[in-house]
């Protein structure tokens, strides 16, 4: 272990504000409103704050699998929340969500608007509000569930753990990207046995446990989360490697990347959703002029 270690927790741990890292600047160990700002709400029956992380793509993907399924009342204004801006300290995010994260929805389609926060309960609401790509009972529908709070529960150690100290931190340090390469390639293990017998997740369906699983770990085996996929051998992970491009080949998926979305290509970012025309009219790339060539004769 080549880390020196020199640290000594102190009797009482203090807030450091100077700790360092990618996301020092919002991190703080206190919850509520730093700030007034109301939502916006726009004239569909769901309203989704979010930005387009793997937690956000889960809720916008299932959001365009209810439309492309023909649930018209899935239409869905989607808000763009900058969380490294503080958007989330805002007064009207954390009445949507006391937790202070993206995605929260409210569902202002009956008498009394309702909140949804959690991506896993987002997912879950939406599927039995509709009564799709969740299994009615028994068997199946605990199997779907499994898995999608297996992924609730596993995905910290691959963001909040293993992104975190191979990506973000401001030093690399070996103890921690160890324990969480490890824990992290046992999770793909797990999916990979399990996909090896099962088209899908939960079975012969595609259902929500794929929406959740997909944005993590379907991206992380295509080498696109972290740029980690060469460290953690990705390719060993034959049967999660078939899931994800099946899963990805999906109208949907693609459209559901996109939403909220405020990195990668110009073409990739919808910043808002409002209309299913805006993916055609409204990526970046659309919106952007083209950059004039400097003329060699100017
Ligand atoms: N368990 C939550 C996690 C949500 C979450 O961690 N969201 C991140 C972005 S992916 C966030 O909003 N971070 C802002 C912050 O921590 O202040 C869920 O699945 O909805």
């Amino acid at each position: 272990m080549s880390d020196k270690n020199d640290y000594t927790p102190p009797k009482v741990w203090t807030w450091d504000q100077e700790n360092g890292g990618k996301f020092a600047s919002i991190n703080r160990p206190i919850a509520g409103v730093t700030h007034d700002r109301a939502l916006p709400v726009g004239r569909h029956p769901l309203q989704l704050y979010s930005l387009g992380t793997p937690n956000g793509v889960k809720v916008t993907i299932m959001l365009e699998e209810l439309l492309a399924s023909g649930c018209s009342g899935a239409e869905y204004d989607a808000w763009l929340i900058r969380i490294s801006e503080g958007d989330q300290f805002g007064s009207g995010f954390v009445a949507v969500n006391p937790n202070s994260k993206i995605p929260a929805l409210m569902d202002r389609s009956g008498p009394a608007p309702v909140r949804v926060f959690e991506s896993g309960a987002i997912l879950q609401y939406l599927a039995e509000k509709f009564g799709m790509f969740l299994p009615a009972g028994g068997a199946a529908r605990a199997e779907c569930l499994s898995w999608l709070f297996w992924q609730m529960g596993s995905a910290p150690f691959l963001g909040g753990g293993f992104g975190h100290f191979y990506a973000y931190a401001p030093a690399k340090f070996e103890y921690p990207i160890n324990r969480y390469a490890m824990e992290v390639k046992r999770q793909l293990d797990v999916l990979d046995r399990q996909l090896a017998e099962h088209r899908f997740l939960a079975g012969s369906q595609y259902t929500i446990a794929d929406m959740a699983v997909w944005p993590w770990y379907g991206t992380l085996v295509k080498g696109l989360l972290y740029e980690a996929g060469e460290f953690l051998s990705v390719h060993e992970y034959k049967h999660v490697l078939r899931w994800a491009d099946e899963v990805a080949a999906r109208p949907a998926v693609q459209r559901g990347r996109k939403v909220n979305r405020v990195f990668g290509e110009p073409s990739s970012q919808l910043h808002e959703r409002h209309e299913a025309s805006d993916f055609d009219a409204k990526t970046q790339d659309k919106l952007t002029p083209p950059v004039q060539a400097p003329s060699d004769k100017a």
